[in-house]
């Protein structure tokens, strides 16, 4: 097993990404996919304001246990431990899902350019399948190597089939050296937010889900201005720096709800910074 992390390290390490790693068992991706939809089919209209369409792309872990759970799952820890030490905390756990046939896409870009965090390489996304997640299915494809370099200029397109908050996009990415990171249901990748990425349209006949989860360590808030807020998961919960959370005591907690809302409020303006039109995803009331 550590032989294998020590090949998982350097793969991320040279090219920003790493796919194909067992992450859930396929009865934790059943019960985990029951329950998302579940939720869409009880509680579409969310909570406290906001959509669950919301809760599904932000900050999920801050009001529904199961995406706190999540990000706790120790053989997806031990995986971004490899990489980023002993030390983590959840940022942000979000769902990102195309439905069959659908024509949303995400376009090229780099996650870290609008997180307020700076260039950090303390950050990394574990993104887990909880559907066959093929190329056909629009899986993400990644530039090897991207993430060697710093935070490129991305264009706000605000195009209405992009998943991305701002459907910001960089330009003139040479795709023909982009790999594919198809994923069977319960494999994951890890990602290195400065890695290019990118990825097309279901054109399968399932749903495509995709549970992305973003760890930080404590380091990162050494440098970054501001404050933000996070849920240690492993190891020394940080003194400063961080605003610490727990996650979701229950679904759609009032308490959490009120958390919900101060964080929003909180990191909007990064993620809205330098925006050429208004982000609904940060906004409440969002049907995002
Ligand atoms: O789900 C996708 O296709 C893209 C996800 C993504 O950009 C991310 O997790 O950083």
């Amino acid at each position: 097993m550590l032989d294998q992390l020590d090949k998982v390290v350097a793969t991320y390490n040279a090219d920003g990404f790493v796919a194909g790693l067992p992450a859930l068992s396929l009865s934790e991706v059943e019960e985990m996919r029951a329950y998302i939809e579940w939720l869409e089919a009880r509680h579409a209209p969310g909570a406290g304001g906001h959509s669950l369409a919301q809760f599904f792309r932000v900050n999920g872990h801050v009001v529904i246990p199961a995406l706190a759970q999540a990000a706790r799952h120790p053989t997806i820890l031990a995986a971004v431990e490899a990489i980023l030490g002993p030390n983590l905390l959840a940022w942000s756990v979000e769902l990102f899902i195309k439905e069959p046939g659908s024509a949303k896409t995400v376009s090229w870009h780099q996650d870290i350019t609008y997180w307020g965090m700076g260039e950090t390489n303390d950050e990394v996304t574990a993104w887990v399948a909880l559907s066959e997640v093929s190329q056909a299915a629009g899986c993400m494809r990644f530039l090897p190597g991207s993430h060697l370099g710093g935070v490129v200029p991305h264009t706000d397109t605000f195009a209405e089939d992009n998943l991305l908050s701002r459907g910001q996009e960089i330009a003139g990415v040479d795709e023909a050296r982009a790999v594919y990171g198809p994923l069977a249901p319960g494999q994951m990748s890890l990602h290195h937010g400065r890695c290019f990425h990118a990825s097309g349209p279901n054109q399968g006949t399932d749903r495509r889900i995709g549970l992305a989860i973003r760890y930080v360590t404590p380091a990162v808030r050494d440098h970054a201005p501001g404050r933000d807020w996070a849920m240690p998961v492993r190891g020394e919960v940080p003194r400063g720096g961080w605003d610490c959370i727990v996650g979701a005591r229950g679904l759609f907690d009032p308490a959490d709800l009120a958390l919900y809302d101060r964080i929003l409020m909180g990191q909007s303006a990064a993620l809205s910074a330098g925006a050429t039109g208004k982000v609904a995803l940060y906004e409440k009331g969002s049907a995002t």
